[in-house]
């Protein structure tokens, strides 16, 4: 087993290119950051937006089709995991700090510059608002997420391929050796690329926002220097848990953390306007239901309200990124549950994870607003997002409890996210990584600090826009990656379906 310095150094390069760029010239990289964001999202926007529709048609043939019923591992294997660990530790992966800093104010943006022409504001607006956070956390986004782990899994227990990255993903198309060919160490390149840009959207976004919340609790102004303090913080409590390895402590970490969401959520909901939260929330899920199909279509072509590259397509490009690193960590804990139950898992627990959080937290902060209690719109407007976040949190009873405990909750949300990316890392720079080996114990906290090099940058340049950007940037390539990946997996499927008919469940196939 040896570090591979191809890989290695060219990420180094990556993240101190991009970090200097940041650093050094902030003012020019604001500016660039901001060209490129409109015109990728302008341009490309709507591949975007057809990947997404697709992915989603994609699994519904696989989940409710024969293929369904292949069982990841062999006929005979059983489930490594019980569901509940299996759907916390999911869950915990694929989201982080980002639903906690969204949860609150997303509805904010959507009822002030709402889709569908609808009047800023308006009772349209503000039921439309909560019904595209559920859209753009829902369903279409764990369907990104659940596609890569079958484009992944399937070969990786089926076709017993000896490694597990991106690539494992192209045997179908590439043969076997697809991970040592050129074409797949670029692909595996690309994946590390998109996670280390990914990842820096969620700690640019979360990291201000916990610098806020310590802001409002001493009564002090939010500057740099806390925000450095924050990553410092997540840094050693992340670099921390994937120094010690993560098997045991990802597992416990997740179980513990997806507890304690709940209870928050639920405590939240209980003590305050519960009947208004649930009533907003019953109808914002139904109008999702009911215009799911124009949420997954408009692209906005008369009005150009920029709704659209604002938003969906940001969120697509942001679940897009995480997608390939969701994929192999899924991929890992899923063995024993067939397609239909990894798709229908991922796309019902993950939706409802998240919706629990708009509901309870989101909708909660809208009747602040509505009710007069609080000006959440008008705090955002005036002090930014971040400061409308603590505010609200600064308002839940009994001060400062809720305030102190979001804090503690995004912190391990961040870690338990950075840590399993900091090992992802690590193992795709590593070579002859046969199972049961882990990668270097300084190899995977140097991508623990490597990391957090350009959400630093991106804080520094400022403004939302510059976070977003890090994910639609590294995201593009996927859209190319996604439809070879979907490609081999029929192939393969295909190939093995005699079997599926002869077996029933089939057992695995060796190479
Ligand atoms: N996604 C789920 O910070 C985070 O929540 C990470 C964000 C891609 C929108 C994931």
């Amino acid at each position: 087993m040896q570090v591979d310095r191809v890989l290695f150094w060219a990420m180094v390069a990556v993240i101190v290119a991009w970090g200097t760029f940041l650093l050094g010239f902030p003012e020019f990289a604001g500016k660039a950051v901001d060209r490129t964001y409109s015109w990728i999202a302008g341009e490309v926007g709507v591949v975007y937006q057809w990947a997404v529709a697709a992915a989603t048609i994609v699994l519904a043939v696989i989940a409710l089709g024969r293929y369904g019923r292949y069982r990841l591992g062999g006929k005979a294997a059983r489930p490594a995991y019980s569901t509940f660990s299996w759907v916390a530790m999911l869950f915990c992966t694929g989201i982080g700090g980002g639903l906690l800093y969204w949860a609150p104010i997303e509805w904010v943006y959507y009822a002030d510059t709402p889709p569908f022409g609808l009047e800023p504001g308006s009772a349209e607006a503000l039921e439309v608002a909560p019904a595209y956070a559920f859209f753009h956390w829902g369903v279409s986004a764990w369907a990104l997420y659940a596609l890569a782990t079958v484009a992944i899994a399937y070969p990786y227990y089926q076709r017993k391929v000896a490694y597990l990255r991106l690539s494992t993903s192209l045997v179908g198309l590439m043969g076997h050796d697809v991970s040592s060919r050129p074409f797949g160490r670029v692909v595996d390149f690309i994946f590390v690329v998109a996670m280390v840009g990914g990842t820096a959207t969620s700690l640019s976004l979360a990291t201000p926002m916990v610098g806020a919340c310590i802001s409002a609790l001493f009564g002090i102004g939010e500057t740099f220097a806390i925000d450095v303090g924050v990553i410092a913080i997540s840094v050693a409590l992340f670099a921390t848990s994937v120094y010690l390895g993560i098997d045991k402590g990802i597992k416990r970490f997740s179980e513990i953390n997806a507890i304690a969401a709940i209870i928050f959520a639920i405590y939240v909901l209980l003590t305050g306007p519960t009947g208004f939260a649930l009533k907003l929330g019953t109808s914002s899920f139904g109008l999702m239901i009911q215009e799911f199909v124009r949420m997954s279509t408009w692209t906005d072509p008369i009005l150009s309200s920029n709704f659209i590259e604002d938003w969906t397509i940001f969120y697509w490009a942001w679940w897009l990124a995480y997608a390939p690193f969701v994929g192999l960590f899924v991929t890992r804990i899923s063995r024993g549950r067939s397609l239909r139950q990894v798709i229908g898992g991922m796309l019902l627990y993950g939706t409802l994870g998240c919706a629990l959080f708009f509901v309870c937290i989101g909708n909660t902060a809208q009747w602040m607003d509505t009710s007069g209690e609080l000006a959440v719109r008008e705090i955002l407007a005036a002090d930014g997002p971040e400061t409308a976040i603590a505010g609200f949190l600064s308002a839940l009873k009994p001060f400062p409890l809720p305030l102190l405990s979001y804090v503690a909750l995004t912190f391990i949300f961040i870690a338990t996210t950075y840590d399993s990316a900091s090992y992802a890392i690590a193992a795709s720079a590593t070579r002859g990584l046969t199972a049961g080996l882990n990668p270097h114990r300084w190899h995977r906290v140097f991508w623990a600090l490597a990391i957090v090099v350009l959400p630093i940058g991106l804080i520094f340049v400022g403004g939302l826009q510059a976070a977003k950007s890090a994910s639609l940037v590294v995201s593009l390539p996927l859209l190319v990656i996604g439809v070879a990946m979907t490609v081999s997996l029929f192939r393969l499927l295909r190939e093995d379906r005699a079997d599926l008919d002869v077996n029933g469940a089939s057992s695995s196939k060796g190479s």
